[in-house]
């Protein structure tokens, strides 16, 4: 008897009590609406979806008509529940407020809608992340810094990756679980629950062709894999970057691995490329949620207090033993310093 994303969530109410049926609500919204990006992202061409949108994000990054696509699927499907007071968004500057005519909940939703936009028109996985805080105060009207919440806030977090399979991963805090689309039925069932990362590894994701612009201590690390069993490892090592974070973390959650984005001097003001509040610190606490680990190189990602909505932050997360050898490098090159 297949389990299905619903059912789950009721057993896990109940036997575990971390799914209050407003955050259910929320949960399975997210999913139908994962379902209906999955549904315009399966089209591609046939859709007239690819390609620009003609604007840019806040991050002044280009937009893809899909990812303008996403985000209003995102909005819409939320809006009228009565679970969420707000939402933020890669693609949008500022916080979108449920409006007045619809009930507001406690919940704030955040979310990249399609991370991964420069793999949509060449056909590789891409994907949703999302992340779920607690506005703080009930009785204030929401703004920007209710959202100002370190990871280790998050009440719930994941992702759903349309890739060979639109699979939907998330955690409340009690472990991670991985459910299908069974597009037969239309619905999310569970296919994997309890997932753990091996502590060890011999698979790196990282894009190599920025190596001269890294800190050394990303440098040493990813030197000694390339020298492979000869060198200090004494064991070689395989490199994967597909360039879509959803899809290398979900190798990473299937197989275990070590995903970086580092800091680089290209913009030393810039303290990475991946934004904290809607994809690393979702990723993190599902990578930590499986038993592995996610650090800035100096911090934990998900101890890290926002200043800014769409900060950015240096990713080093994936198999524990790995990540604390990073972080080790980190820290014997500022003792040195
Ligand atoms: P690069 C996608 O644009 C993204 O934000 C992440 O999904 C991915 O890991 C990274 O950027 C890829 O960056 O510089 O290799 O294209």
């Amino acid at each position: 008897m297949s389990v299905s994303l619903t059912r789950y969530l009721v057993e896990q109410q109940r036997s575990k009590g971390h799914i209050p049926s407003e955050l259910r609500l929320l949960l399975e919204v997210v999913a139908r609406a994962c379902k209906g990006i999955s549904h315009a992202v399966n089209k591609g061409a046939l859709g007239g979806i690819l390609g620009s949108a003609g604007s840019a994000n806040i991050q002044g990054e280009v937009q893809k008509k899909l990812d303008i696509i996403a985000n209003d699927v995102l909005i819409e499907a939320n809006e009228w529940g009565g679970h969420l007071a707000a939402m933020a968004s890669e693609e949008m500057d500022s916080i979108h407020a449920v409006p007045n005519r619809y009930p507001q909940g406690e919940y704030l939703l955040l979310f990249d809608p399609l991370d991964g936009s420069s793999n949509i028109d060449v056909n590789v996985s891409i994907g949703t992340i999302f992340s779920v805080l607690k506005k703080a105060d009930a009785s204030t009207s929401v703004n920007e810094a209710d959202f100002l919440q370190a990871g280790t806030q998050q009440v719930a977090a994941g992702y759903c990756v349309y890739g060979p399979q639109t699979t939907l991963v998330l955690t409340v805090g009690d472990g991670v679980a991985m459910f299908t689309l069974d597009r037969e039925q239309g619905s999310f069932v569970l296919t994997q629950e309890d997932v753990q990362i091996p502590a060890d590894t011999q698979e790196f994701a990282i894009n190599m062709s920025n190596m001269r612009h890294w800190a050394a201590p990303v440098q040493r690390y990813v030197d000694e894999c390339l020298q492979g069993k000869d060198g200090p490892r004494g064991k070689d090592f395989n490199m994967r970057w597909v360039a879509s974070m959803v899809a290398d973390v979900h190798r990473i959650l299937t197989r275990g691995g070590i995903f970086l984005y580092p800091w680089d001097k290209r913009e030393p003001g810039k303290a990475g490329k991946l934004r904290l509040m809607y994809e690393a610190n979702p990723m993190s606490w599902l990578i930590e949620q499986a038993g592995g680990a996610s650090s800035s190189g100096a911090d934990r990602i998900m101890d890290i207090a926002p200043a800014q909505l769409h900060q950015r932050v240096s990713v080093i997360l994936g198999s524990r033993n790995e990540v604390e050898r990073v972080v080790r490098y980190h820290q014997e090159a500022a003792a040195a310093a």
